[in-house]
């Protein structure tokens, strides 16, 4: 965290590298006006061509997942993508010098734009005609700039709205349409707009309705003056569109898991020297960004020994054993999009007995799940949740961990379930969980990314042989669908137990 100095003049000249006053003041400067608070093909132009908007997605692209989501609505709907932005920060922190925001997802899958506080709204008017609106916040000019905002005018010539207005006219903006509507669409992550709407109209909310033949005009009117408005939820209908990756988004993905996979063989290299758990987090981190990711997908979980039985583990902060296996889920965020990894590793480089009979165990299911990954109408993240708790079941029966009269007895008393309590993955995207709505009984389909992540956590109970008690293992992979074989983004990553204990024997000590 730092603040703002005003250096005097004596002290100036020393404290600015040639190089800096070069970029801002040399043959640079002209690119200023192009700066913007993401990456721009006149700024960036060795990571972006003239046509994208981000990197690898086409200003066409953005304009074909506007109208596909338009297309599924009737006439006379409006979309609108409020930011509640505020509230999130204060989470984070009271500075504001400190905000690292990331936009909201929806308005990044449809707009490009990933700046905090801009807010959307698309109107398919009475004829059908699609007006694109986006709210930013003003660009600054001349000294202490504050931020690259991109500003009314650029969100038209670059972003490529019909209309652009300051963040602070949304309210009004938006009420004025409301009226005039028969249908809207909403994402509620913003529960101040919700209240500020019902001010101008009353919502007739019923999110289990995915028909929008009936006009709200034509339900009777309540008791007030204020006119009837449906109100859908935006999740419903943009999230099964965001699910099916197009081609660039696949490679964006695929560069998102080879930044992790670089990251995470650099790990594999240094663990034998840590002594901290931090040292192998921050190092994970650090080896990211360096490559140009811009965030961490999540929090780095690096649980080493009895920590790595405990979910979503983030502290982080214990000495290292020289016998301990560590737990590492992580992922990065590059342009957009995520990876999300589990490895598990023995720090000493040699898994013992216990430790590599478990983690083959999970590695076995965990293949055999993966080949199962394929679009297919009978496929989907609820039937392979049940394979995998039948192929766990299975191996926890061979490791004499849980003890049943049969495998189908031991099925139904859910007796992995002391030891499996997670789901088998999820949708991978523009959010670590990605499209987070959609039902788990959709058919696995052809552009789908997700994750496959079978677990088993063994915890310190007198029933269970005692040389398992405090061992947890998690084994995850990103995956591509199709309908022949499933691609495995992160397949560069080592999960077979000799090439592992190889690569960390080979590292420094
Ligand atoms: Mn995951």
């Amino acid at each position: 965290m730092l603040s703002l100095l005003r250096p005097n003049s004596r002290s100036f000249p020393n404290m600015v590298s040639s190089n800096l006053l070069k970029s801002c003041f040399g043959k640079k400067r002209s690119n200023l006006k192009y700066r913007l608070r993401q990456y721009h093909p006149k700024t960036h132009p060795s990571l972006m061509k003239k046509n994208e908007i981000t990197p690898q997605i086409s200003k066409n692209e953005y304009q074909t997942r506007r109208e596909q989501l338009m297309s599924k609505f009737p006439n006379n709907s409006l979309v609108v993508i409020p930011t509640d932005v505020p509230e999130k920060d204060a989470e984070i922190s009271s500075l504001p010098t400190s905000w690292n925001l990331r936009p909201n997802p929806n308005l990044f899958y449809l707009t490009g734009l990933q700046e905090p506080y801009s807010m959307m709204t698309l109107y398919k008017n009475k004829k059908g005609q699609v007006v694109f609106s986006l709210f930013v916040k003003q660009r600054q000019n001349g000294l202490g700039i504050e931020q690259f905002n991109c500003g009314t005018t650029r969100a038209k010539t670059y972003f490529g709205s019909n209309n652009s207005y300051s963040v602070s006219k949304f309210e009004d903006i938006v009420l004025d349409q409301l009226s005039g509507i028969d249908y809207l669409f909403c994402d509620i992550n913003n529960s101040k707009f919700l209240d500020l709407i019902q001010k101008k109209v009353s919502i007739i909310f019923d999110p289990t309705s995915q028909q929008f033949g009936e006009s709200s005009k034509s339900r009777s009117s309540n008791n007030n003056t204020k006119p009837n408005l449906n109100l859908y939820l935006l999740s419903d209908n943009i999230e099964e569109i965001r699910a099916i990756k197009s081609k660039s988004e696949i490679k964006l993905l695929q560069r998102s898991a080879d930044i992790t996979a670089e990251a995470f063989l650099s790990v594999f290299r240094n663990a034998k020297s840590a002594k901290w758990e931090f040292e192998l987090s921050s190092l994970f981190e650090y080896e990211c960004k360096k490559r140009g990711a811009q965030h961490l997908a999540f929090p780095t979980c690096l649980q080493s020994g009895y920590n790595s039985i405990v979910i979503h583990y983030t502290q982080n902060d214990e000495m290292i054993n020289k016998n301990d296996l560590i737990l590492m889920d992580a992922g990065c965020q590059v342009d957009g999009y995520c990876s999300d990894v589990t490895r598990c590793y023995p720090v000493s480089g040699k898994f013992t007995l216990p430790q590599r009979k478990l983690y083959e165990a999970v590695l076995r299911a965990q293949k055999q799940l993966i080949k199962e990954c394929i679009a297919d109408d009978n496929t989907s993240i609820a039937t392979l949740q049940m394979t995998s708790e039948i192929l766990l079941t299975e191996e926890l029966l061979k490791l004499g961990i849980i003890k049943a009269k049969s495998l189908k007895q031991a099925l139904t008393r859910k007796l992995f379930r002391r030891f499996y309590y997670h789901n088998i993955g999820h949708h991978l995207g523009i959010e670590v969980h990605d499209v987070p709505t959609i039902q788990d009984t959709i058919p696995l389909q052809n552009g789908m990314a997700i994750t496959i992540e079978p677990g088993l956590y063994i915890p310190y109970d007198y029933d269970i042989p005692a040389e398992y008690r405090g061992i947890g293992i998690r084994i995850e992979d990103d995956i591509v669908i199709n309908h022949r074989k499933p691609i495995i983004l992160t397949k560069n990553i080592p999960k077979d137990p000799l090439e592992i204990e190889d690569l960390i024997l080979s590292g420094k000590k």
